[in-house]
């Protein structure tokens, strides 16, 4: 089934500018702001700035450069924010919800960086 890409989901209004966002990092491809809605001390959602709907969407039809760029750029803001186990920081979780089952709220791909506490085991 193709996917299809509504265009007036938040987070292309944000990619426009119509709404604004607490701005962490921005790269060609990428933009990593605040969750409105922190569930940590540290809760940052990373963006592809291309109209993809969820990972296996992203990851099939966006080109090695925004895939790169993506990675690259979670990584860059978790070094950023100071989480980085080993190197100072205590870790970090990130999580990206695609679908019905997983309550993904907002249809445009995102993956949240959840750090600055313990978070528990996610799965037993
Ligand atoms: P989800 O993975 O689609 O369930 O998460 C959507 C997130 O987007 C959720 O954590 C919201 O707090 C967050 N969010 C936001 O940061 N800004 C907004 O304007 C809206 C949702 I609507």
């Amino acid at each position: 089934m193709p996917y299809a890409y509504d265009d007036q989901n938040i987070f292309a209004k944000i990619l426009r500018g119509e709404i604004p966002c607490g701005k962490v990092m921005e790269t060609e491809h990428t933009l990593a702001f605040h969750d409105i809605s922190e569930q940590a001390p540290h809760h940052v959602l990373v963006i592809p700035k291309g109209p993809y709907v969820c990972f296996d969407h992203f990851a099939t039809e966006a080109s090695d450069a925004e895939i790169i760029d993506y990675t690259r750029t979670i990584g860059a803001v978790c070094k950023q924010l100071g989480i980085e186990p080993g190197e100072g920081g205590d870790g970090y979780r990130l999580i990206a919800n695609a679908g019905r089952d997983a309550v993904q709220e907002v249809p445009h791909l995102h993956v949240h960086i959840l750090g600055g506490r313990p978070l528990g085991r996610m799965l037993q």
